[in-house]
């Protein structure tokens, strides 16, 4: 048979690609790429899954219930917690690939241990984002966010390769650990989702370019600290729960109280997720480094906004590790609904 000039080979479907395939494809597009980068996503694949495995195992393998001792939030730390932090921090500061790393459970940056290479990125992480959930099955999550180092390559990491804009990041991404496990990531060339197939012990493409709806009808913020609210979120959360003549309004409510699960919702189904500043905690409560800066660059790569109410979360150059902020994040109109509110 002849074969057809004109022919082209068909665009292959990429639903089902493994995340391994699609990140080194990620890398042959990029000009430039080292691939230093796609070994850095494949390590960090490698220790959610080893977390989705313990938490799946979590009843059965008694690591539930607390240490009893608080991390520098203050807050208690549960086991899954110590254990998804203790498998990020050990595969990544001895895989060559970064030279710092951030994570909610430390007070400190990690450094890399003497004896390893001190490598060209930094990783911020949650490890177990919103773990008083673990003892009721509700879904978990892992955040993660890396940047490029500033300083020349090889010596020890400083203030200037940790303290960067989340706009400056290469990449960001989180697993959900729910009633399917999925990894979401970009580098900025759009927003793929990845579901694990518990089986084979691998992800598979099954969430092609995600794309957040322009608005959605769900809200999602903690009402129960309504009273310590000022008055323009009141005023806001209000409206969002006032009919409307053509039928947008009123919202439903939905919260979960783990950002990973109240977000991997936000983005599929549109609307808008809040955790503002109060009275009492005048910077909010949501982390920007490892928590609304990765999480800012994924809807961005969506079609989406994330606001501190004032500011663009991906502009804001970061003073501490921990520093926390105000949080509005998800649909472009639903977030420009509550900028309209809050900036009167
Ligand atoms: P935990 O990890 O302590 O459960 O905190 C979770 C979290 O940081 C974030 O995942 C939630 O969106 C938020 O806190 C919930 O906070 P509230 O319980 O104050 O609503």
């Amino acid at each position: 048979m002849a074969i057809n000039p004109t022919w082209t080979p068909p665009k292959p479907d990429q639903k089902g690609w493994t995340i391994e395939r699609h990140i080194l494809e990620g890398q042959l597009a990029a000009k430039g790429a080292t691939g230093e980068l796609t070994a850095l996503l494949q390590q960090i694949t490698l220790c959610t899954k080893i977390i989705a495995s313990r938490v799946n195992m979590a009843g059965l393998a008694d690591v539930l219930g607390l240490t009893g001792e608080t991390n520098v939030q203050g807050e208690e730390v549960q086991k899954l917690d110590d254990l998804a932090n203790n498998i990020l921090i050990r595969t990544l500061s001895r895989g060559g690939k970064v030279c710092a790393i951030g994570s909610e459970e430390n007070d400190e940056p990690i450094l890399v241990p003497d004896g390893y290479p001190s490598g060209k990125y930094v990783v911020m992480f949650d490890p177990l984002d919103g773990s008083s959930n673990i003892d009721v099955n509700v879904s978990i999550g892992t955040i993660f966010g890396i940047h490029e180092r500033r300083s020349p390559a090889g010596g020890k990491a400083s203030a200037k390769d940790l303290l960067q804009a989340g706009g400056r990041q290469v990449a960001a991404g989180y697993v959900i650990y729910g009633s399917s496990t999925m990894l979401v990531y970009t580098t900025g060339q759009g927003v793929h989702g990845f579901t694990l197939d518990p089986s084979v012990g691998e992800f598979f493409l099954s969430h092609i370019d995600i794309k957040i709806p322009d608005y959605g009808k769900i809200f999602s913020i903690n009402e129960g600290n309504s009273v310590t609210w000022e008055q323009p979120v009141r005023s806001w959360t209000d409206w969002l729960k006032t009919p409307s003549d053509d039928q947008r309004r009123p919202y439903s409510a939905r919260y979960v109280g783990s950002l990973v699960a109240d977000f991997h919702r936000t983005l599929l189904k549109g609307g808008v997720f809040a955790y503002p500043a109060d009275k009492k905690n005048t910077s909010g409560k949501l982390r920007l480094m490892y928590e609304a800066a990765p999480l800012a660059l994924l809807v961005e790569q969506a079609g989406g906004t994330a606001s501190t109410g004032t500011e663009r979360i991906l502009d804001i150059v970061p003073t501490e590790l921990h520093q926390r902020v105000p949080l509005y994040i998800g649909s472009k109109s639903d977030v420009a609904d509550a900028l309209r509110f809050l900036n009167g």
